[in-house]
Protein backbone atom coordinates (compact mmCIF):
# COMPACT_ATOMS: atom_id res chain seq x y z
CA UNK A 1 0.00 0.00 0.00
CA UNK A 2 0.97 3.58 -0.81
CA UNK A 3 -0.32 6.52 1.06
CA UNK A 4 -1.16 9.20 -0.95
CA UNK A 5 -1.04 12.85 0.79
CA UNK A 6 -2.90 15.41 -1.40
CA UNK A 7 -1.74 18.84 -1.06
CA UNK A 8 -3.70 21.61 -2.16
CA UNK A 9 -1.58 25.12 -3.55
CA UNK A 10 -3.27 27.75 -5.26
CA UNK A 11 -0.67 29.15 -7.66
CA UNK A 12 2.50 27.77 -8.02
CA UNK A 13 5.02 27.21 -11.41
CA UNK A 14 4.51 23.65 -12.05
CA UNK A 15 3.55 21.05 -9.35
CA UNK A 16 6.17 19.03 -11.45
CA UNK A 17 8.63 21.67 -9.90
CA UNK A 18 7.15 21.52 -6.53
CA UNK A 19 7.00 17.68 -6.33
CA UNK A 20 10.11 17.39 -8.10
CA UNK A 21 11.71 19.34 -4.91
CA UNK A 22 9.91 17.90 -2.77
CA UNK A 23 11.63 14.78 -3.50
CA UNK A 24 14.82 15.47 -3.39
CA UNK A 25 14.24 16.50 0.26
CA UNK A 26 13.64 13.02 0.74
CA UNK A 27 9.20 13.25 0.71
CA UNK A 28 7.76 10.24 0.34
CA UNK A 29 5.86 7.93 -2.26
CA UNK A 30 2.64 9.00 -2.40
CA UNK A 31 3.31 12.51 -1.71
CA UNK A 32 0.98 14.65 -4.09
CA UNK A 33 0.67 18.17 -5.43
CA UNK A 34 -2.50 19.80 -6.80
CA UNK A 35 -2.67 23.24 -7.96
CA UNK A 36 -5.65 25.32 -9.24
CA UNK A 37 -3.22 27.46 -11.19
CA UNK A 38 0.65 27.42 -12.90
CA UNK A 39 2.10 30.05 -14.17
CA UNK A 40 4.76 27.56 -16.25
CA UNK A 41 2.91 24.72 -16.93
CA UNK A 42 5.05 22.75 -19.68
CA UNK A 43 4.68 19.44 -21.41
CA UNK A 44 7.26 17.36 -23.39
CA UNK A 45 10.29 18.96 -24.75
CA UNK A 46 10.13 22.12 -23.67
CA UNK A 47 6.08 22.62 -24.82
CA UNK A 48 3.83 24.68 -23.09
CA UNK A 49 1.05 23.09 -20.72
CA UNK A 50 -1.59 25.71 -20.86
CA UNK A 51 -3.00 26.14 -17.37
CA UNK A 52 -5.84 28.14 -16.89
CA UNK A 53 -7.99 28.34 -13.30
CA UNK A 54 -10.88 25.24 -13.35
CA UNK A 55 -8.55 22.52 -14.65
CA UNK A 56 -6.23 19.99 -13.14
CA UNK A 57 -2.73 20.33 -12.58
CA UNK A 58 -1.24 17.60 -10.31
CA UNK A 59 1.86 15.70 -9.75
CA UNK A 60 3.38 12.86 -8.13
CA UNK A 61 6.28 10.88 -6.87
CA UNK A 62 6.81 7.20 -7.54
CA UNK A 63 10.39 5.66 -6.14
CA UNK A 64 9.67 2.19 -8.36
CA UNK A 65 11.64 -0.83 -7.24
CA UNK A 66 11.78 -1.93 -10.76
CA UNK A 67 14.78 -1.12 -12.72
CA UNK A 68 14.96 1.96 -14.42
CA UNK A 69 15.22 0.64 -17.72
CA UNK A 70 11.15 0.19 -17.40
CA UNK A 71 10.44 3.43 -16.05
CA UNK A 72 9.44 4.96 -19.37
CA UNK A 73 6.20 2.21 -19.45
CA UNK A 74 4.52 4.74 -16.57
CA UNK A 75 3.79 6.74 -19.11
CA UNK A 76 1.14 4.94 -20.78
CA UNK A 77 0.15 3.19 -17.61
CA UNK A 78 -0.78 6.50 -16.24
CA UNK A 79 -3.09 7.28 -19.25
CA UNK A 80 -4.55 4.46 -18.92
CA UNK A 81 -5.08 5.29 -15.66
CA UNK A 82 -6.60 7.86 -16.67
CA UNK A 83 -8.85 6.89 -19.26
CA UNK A 84 -10.38 4.75 -16.62
CA UNK A 85 -11.23 7.67 -14.23
CA UNK A 86 -12.92 9.31 -17.66
CA UNK A 87 -14.69 6.25 -17.52
CA UNK A 88 -16.14 5.97 -14.24
CA UNK A 89 -16.50 9.33 -14.05
CA UNK A 90 -19.07 8.94 -17.22
CA UNK A 91 -17.42 9.52 -20.26
CA UNK A 92 -18.25 7.13 -23.15
CA UNK A 93 -15.66 4.83 -23.69
CA UNK A 94 -16.07 4.62 -26.92
CA UNK A 95 -14.66 7.89 -27.60
CA UNK A 96 -11.60 7.49 -25.51
CA UNK A 97 -8.12 6.93 -27.27
CA UNK A 98 -4.23 7.08 -25.92
CA UNK A 99 -2.06 8.61 -28.37
CA UNK A 100 1.17 7.30 -27.61
CA UNK A 101 3.27 7.63 -25.29
CA UNK A 102 1.08 10.36 -23.54
CA UNK A 103 -1.81 12.03 -24.71
CA UNK A 104 -5.62 11.13 -23.76
CA UNK A 105 -8.07 12.31 -26.20
CA UNK A 106 -11.46 12.21 -26.26
CA UNK A 107 -14.03 12.31 -29.41
CA UNK A 108 -10.36 12.74 -31.27
CA UNK A 109 -9.33 15.92 -28.91
CA UNK A 110 -6.79 16.63 -26.45
CA UNK A 111 -8.11 16.43 -23.01
CA UNK A 112 -5.37 15.36 -20.94
CA UNK A 113 -1.31 14.94 -21.12
CA UNK A 114 0.97 13.25 -18.94
CA UNK A 115 5.14 14.47 -18.21
CA UNK A 116 7.36 12.20 -16.29
CA UNK A 117 10.45 13.60 -14.82
CA UNK A 118 13.08 11.47 -13.39
CA UNK A 119 16.58 11.38 -11.23
CA UNK A 120 18.13 8.65 -9.75
CA UNK A 121 15.90 7.66 -7.39
CA UNK A 122 12.23 8.75 -7.84
CA UNK A 123 10.06 9.78 -11.19
CA UNK A 124 7.79 12.86 -11.03
CA UNK A 125 4.97 12.01 -12.88
CA UNK A 126 2.77 15.00 -13.66
CA UNK A 127 -1.24 15.37 -14.80
CA UNK A 128 -3.14 17.62 -16.96
CA UNK A 129 -6.90 17.63 -17.20
CA UNK A 130 -8.97 20.05 -19.31
CA UNK A 131 -12.20 19.92 -16.72
CA UNK A 132 -14.03 23.20 -17.19
CA UNK A 133 -11.70 25.05 -19.88
CA UNK A 134 -10.24 24.64 -23.29
CA UNK A 135 -6.79 26.40 -24.00
CA UNK A 136 -7.11 29.11 -26.53
CA UNK A 137 -4.67 28.52 -28.38
CA UNK A 138 -3.07 26.96 -31.94
CA UNK A 139 -2.14 23.51 -30.65
CA UNK A 140 -1.50 21.13 -33.66
CA UNK A 141 -4.84 19.06 -32.33
CA UNK A 142 -8.28 19.95 -30.91
CA UNK A 143 -8.55 19.96 -27.34
CA UNK A 144 -11.79 19.13 -24.91
CA UNK A 145 -12.63 19.54 -21.42
CA UNK A 146 -14.38 16.69 -18.88
CA UNK A 147 -17.43 18.61 -18.75
CA UNK A 148 -18.16 18.87 -22.33
CA UNK A 149 -18.60 14.96 -21.50
CA UNK A 150 -20.48 13.99 -18.40
CA UNK A 151 -23.38 15.07 -16.74
CA UNK A 152 -22.71 15.68 -12.95
CA UNK A 153 -20.12 17.88 -11.70
CA UNK A 154 -17.34 17.10 -9.65
CA UNK A 155 -14.74 18.55 -7.67
CA UNK A 156 -11.23 19.17 -9.00
CA UNK A 157 -9.70 17.53 -5.54
CA UNK A 158 -12.33 14.76 -6.04
CA UNK A 159 -11.14 13.74 -9.69
CA UNK A 160 -7.37 14.43 -8.18
CA UNK A 161 -7.97 11.33 -5.54
CA UNK A 162 -9.73 9.30 -8.15
CA UNK A 163 -6.97 9.58 -10.42
CA UNK A 164 -3.74 9.03 -7.39
CA UNK A 165 -5.57 5.85 -6.68
CA UNK A 166 -5.95 4.32 -9.65
CA UNK A 167 -2.40 5.16 -10.58
CA UNK A 168 -1.05 3.72 -7.16
CA UNK A 169 -3.77 0.44 -7.99
CA UNK A 170 -2.39 -0.22 -10.99
CA UNK A 171 1.60 1.19 -10.41
CA UNK A 172 1.39 -1.99 -7.35
CA UNK A 173 0.42 -4.51 -9.93
CA UNK A 174 3.12 -3.37 -12.72
CA UNK A 175 5.78 -3.62 -9.91
CA UNK A 176 4.55 -6.94 -9.02
CA UNK A 177 3.22 -8.39 -12.11
CA UNK A 178 4.64 -6.03 -14.52
CA UNK A 179 3.54 -4.21 -17.95
CA UNK A 180 2.65 -7.29 -19.55
CA UNK A 181 -0.45 -7.33 -17.32
CA UNK A 182 -2.36 -3.76 -18.67
CA UNK A 183 -0.48 -4.29 -22.68
CA UNK A 184 -3.70 -6.12 -24.16
CA UNK A 185 -6.62 -3.17 -22.07
CA UNK A 186 -4.05 -0.21 -22.99
CA UNK A 187 -3.59 -1.58 -26.66
CA UNK A 188 -7.58 -0.95 -26.48
CA UNK A 189 -7.56 2.51 -26.54
CA UNK A 190 -4.03 3.28 -28.62
CA UNK A 191 -5.13 5.06 -31.35
CA UNK A 192 -4.49 3.75 -35.85
CA UNK A 193 -3.21 -0.01 -35.06
CA UNK A 194 -2.80 -1.69 -38.30
CA UNK A 195 -2.59 1.87 -39.72
CA UNK A 196 0.46 2.88 -41.97
CA UNK A 197 2.95 4.25 -39.81
CA UNK A 198 6.10 6.50 -41.28
CA UNK A 199 9.02 7.00 -38.33
CA UNK A 200 12.18 9.18 -38.08
CA UNK A 201 14.46 7.19 -35.66
CA UNK A 202 16.31 10.27 -35.28
CA UNK A 203 16.63 13.09 -37.06
CA UNK A 204 19.81 12.19 -39.41
CA UNK A 205 18.15 9.02 -40.16
CA UNK A 206 15.98 8.21 -43.48
CA UNK A 207 11.98 7.88 -42.77
CA UNK A 208 10.95 4.20 -41.99
CA UNK A 209 6.77 3.06 -43.36
CA UNK A 210 5.82 0.49 -42.06
CA UNK A 211 2.79 -0.94 -39.98
CA UNK A 212 1.34 0.38 -36.73
CA UNK A 213 0.94 -3.24 -34.52
CA UNK A 214 0.02 -1.43 -30.95
CA UNK A 215 1.96 -1.11 -27.54
CA UNK A 216 4.81 -4.43 -27.78
CA UNK A 217 5.59 -6.23 -24.64
CA UNK A 218 7.58 -3.49 -23.08
CA UNK A 219 5.07 -0.71 -23.70
CA UNK A 220 6.87 0.40 -26.95
CA UNK A 221 5.61 1.30 -30.51
CA UNK A 222 6.02 -2.38 -32.40
CA UNK A 223 5.98 -1.60 -35.91
CA UNK A 224 6.65 -3.94 -38.78
CA UNK A 225 8.41 -2.93 -42.13
CA UNK A 226 9.01 -5.03 -44.98
CA UNK A 227 9.18 -8.41 -42.52
CA UNK A 228 10.76 -7.09 -39.37
CA UNK A 229 9.29 -6.32 -36.20
CA UNK A 230 10.80 -4.14 -33.96
CA UNK A 231 9.94 -1.95 -30.72
CA UNK A 232 10.42 1.82 -30.43
CA UNK A 233 10.72 3.34 -27.60
CA UNK A 234 12.16 6.81 -28.25
CA UNK A 235 11.29 8.36 -32.10
CA UNK A 236 12.49 11.55 -33.29
CA UNK A 237 9.16 11.33 -34.97
CA UNK A 238 6.32 9.51 -36.01
CA UNK A 239 2.81 10.10 -38.48
CA UNK A 240 0.34 8.28 -39.55
CA UNK A 241 -0.78 7.60 -43.27
C1 LIG B 1 1.94 16.81 -22.40
O1 LIG B 1 3.03 17.25 -23.09
O2 LIG B 1 0.87 16.53 -22.88
C2 LIG B 1 2.16 16.75 -20.89
C3 LIG B 1 1.40 17.81 -20.16
C4 LIG B 1 1.58 17.67 -18.66
C5 LIG B 1 1.00 18.83 -17.93
C6 LIG B 1 1.05 18.62 -16.44
S1 LIG B 1 0.11 19.78 -15.55
C7 LIG B 1 0.77 19.23 -14.07
C8 LIG B 1 2.25 19.03 -14.33
N1 LIG B 1 2.97 20.28 -14.21
C9 LIG B 1 3.51 20.66 -15.37
O3 LIG B 1 4.18 21.70 -15.55
N2 LIG B 1 3.24 19.75 -16.33
C10 LIG B 1 2.43 18.66 -15.81
P1 LIG B 1 3.17 17.22 -24.70
O4 LIG B 1 2.89 15.85 -25.22
O5 LIG B 1 4.50 17.83 -24.97
O6 LIG B 1 1.99 18.12 -25.18
C11 LIG B 1 2.08 19.51 -25.11
C12 LIG B 1 1.18 20.06 -26.22
O7 LIG B 1 -0.21 19.89 -25.85
C13 LIG B 1 1.36 21.57 -26.43
O8 LIG B 1 2.42 21.82 -27.33
C14 LIG B 1 0.01 21.97 -27.00
O9 LIG B 1 -0.04 21.63 -28.39
C15 LIG B 1 -0.96 21.03 -26.30
N3 LIG B 1 -1.58 21.66 -25.10
C16 LIG B 1 -1.08 22.62 -24.30
N4 LIG B 1 -1.92 22.88 -23.29
C17 LIG B 1 -2.99 22.07 -23.46
C18 LIG B 1 -4.18 21.84 -22.72
N5 LIG B 1 -4.47 22.49 -21.60
N6 LIG B 1 -5.05 20.91 -23.21
C19 LIG B 1 -4.79 20.21 -24.34
N7 LIG B 1 -3.67 20.37 -25.06
C20 LIG B 1 -2.77 21.29 -24.62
Amino acid sequence: MVDIKLNILDVCSSTNDIAFKAALKGEVEGNSYLAHMQTKGRGRNHHKWTSIRGNLFLSTILKPKKDKSFWHQLSVLVGFSIIEVLIDLGVNNDLIELKWPNDVLVDGKKISGVLLESSEKFIIVGIGLNILKIPNLETKWATTKLNDHVRRSFTIEDISLKILNKIFGNYLSWEKIGFNLYKKNINEYISYINHKIIIKVNSNSVPLEGIFLGLGDNGGLKIKTNSKITEHFSLDSFSFV
